[in-house]
């Protein structure tokens, strides 16, 4: 029998911050998991060394349903950022192992292709108009068949998801974790975000007109009154989502949101259980999952919400910003390719210095990821240029209300 014999848990920094996971068994295949949780990362990768690396060592590397029940029922505490992330970085390498092992790229193992590739929606920006529809066609040129739309709100400075360095032709370069000491702070008034969004996307549908599917992140900040005042406000702009319009702690909240609006809801990048979800789905009370296999356990875990979710008609939209590492886009990319009620994948694309740390083989053709055919996940890394770059800490921003300065959520 083969074995676990051999833990890594790998560090890097080509830009911004990378925690990967390595599993190596005894007849020499390697595994890759992400554990990258953005600006908490060494807590992760603590839990990882500390108490899940001597866990694993002389394991079955073939059992992976087995070894995430290890992990989840035998912590006792379960549940928690860091723990799933942890918990997903085994589960993916597992994963990686057995589809190099069996020859299978992950997707096959899931239940083969469901489609030809996974829609993916790209991310543009602007201060103004001109800059954001700048962004636009900069977008539709690079083959983007979906778009994200973020912009700056008079009155107020840097918000959430607006890149400043944004020039035609240029890589969407946003990373909201700044590399410094103590986060950055950023001011937020929530009426003048309602009363703008609106009239930024009929300037949009009348530049770009409405066969484009259009998306937008609220990024958690609305009440439920609010939010549902917002989704009424976009409904002549038909957006394919409006996502975070409000946070899902309470997950009833979304229900007054739910009834006063027909813009679609999407939610839950940082929720990492099935039970995060369990009212949403249940009630239909969104009409995507919003969670990332990095945060939510890995394939198996995110796998069985999604099957949860197409009894109630719910469809993905996996997270992909660039603090996935490419090794958690990878993951997200084998099960879009496998589940049926795929949505729409986010697609971020990283910086060129993390793509020689990250060797990939997946591909963007013609507005659709595929993961690629290599056996296992399709991604390499490089440790000696990883070790290159050293852990610098990052922190994301914090948001306080312009008007007296009270802490809000960023
Ligand atoms: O702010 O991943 O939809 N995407 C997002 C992201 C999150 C970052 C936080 O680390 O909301 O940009
Ligand atoms: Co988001």
């Amino acid at each position: 029998m083969s074995t676990i014999e051999r833990v890594d848990v790998l560090v890097t920094s080509p830009g911004r911050n990378f925690v990967t996971l390595k599993v190596t068994t005894s007849d020499g295949v390697t595994g890759l998991g992400d554990a990258t949780l953005n600006g908490r990362e060494l807590a992760v990768a603590a839990y990882l060394k500390e108490h899940i690396v001597p866990l694993l060592i002389g394991r079955d590397p073939q059992n992976i349903e087995d070894t995430w029940q290890y992990l989840y029922r035998g912590a006792y505490w379960r549940r928690g950022p860091v723990t799933m992330a942890a918990i997903a970085a085994v589960d993916v390498a597992l994963w990686d192992i057995k589809g190099k092992v069996t020859g299978q790229p992950v997707y096959q193992l899931l239940g083969g292709a469901s489609r030809t590739g996974a829609l993916a929606y790209g991310h543009a920006s602007g201060s103004d108009l001109p800059s954001l529809f700048t962004s636009i066609q900069n977008h539709l040129d690079q083959g983007f068949k979906a778009i994200r739309v973020q912009t700056s709100v008079p009155g107020l400075g840097q918000v959430y998801g607006v890149a400043t360095n944004q020039k035609p032709g240029e890589r969407y370069d946003y990373e909201p974790a700044k590399r410094t000491a103590v986060p950055t702070e950023e001011a937020w008034d929530s009426a003048a975000y309602i009363e703008h969004i609106p009239t930024v996307f009929k300037a949009v549908r009348e530049e770009f007109g409405y066969g484009l599917p259009l998306l937008h992140d609220g990024h958690h900040r609305l009440t439920p009154n609010e939010a549902a005042t917002l989704g009424k406000a976009l409904e002549p702009y038909r957006l394919f989502w409006l996502e975070d319009c409000t946070p899902g702690e309470n997950q009833e909240s979304l229900r007054r949101v739910r009834s006063q609006t027909t813009t679609p809801l999407a939610i839950g990048e940082i929720f990492n259980t099935v039970y995060d979800y369990q009212t949403l789905i249940t009630e239909q009370l969104i009409d995507y999952v919003r969670s990332a296999v990095t945060h939510t356990g890995g394939i198996s875990a995110l796998k069985k919400i999604m099957d949860f979710a197409a009894i109630y008609q719910i469809k993905s939209g996996f997270h992909g910003p660039t603090d996935i590492s490419p090794v958690g886009q990878a993951a997200a990319l084998h099960l879009d390719m496998a589940i049926h009620n795929f949505g729409i994948q986010e697609y971020m694309k990283h910086s060129p210095e993390t793509l020689e740390v990250f060797k990939t083989s997946y591909t963007f053709e013609n507005g659709l990821l595929h993961p690629g055919d290599n056996p296992g996940l399709g991604v390499e890394y490089d440790e000696e240029l990883a070790n290159s770059y050293e852990y610098t800490p990052a922190y994301l921003p914090v948001n306080r209300l312009q008007r007296d300065g009270s802490m809000h959520d960023w």
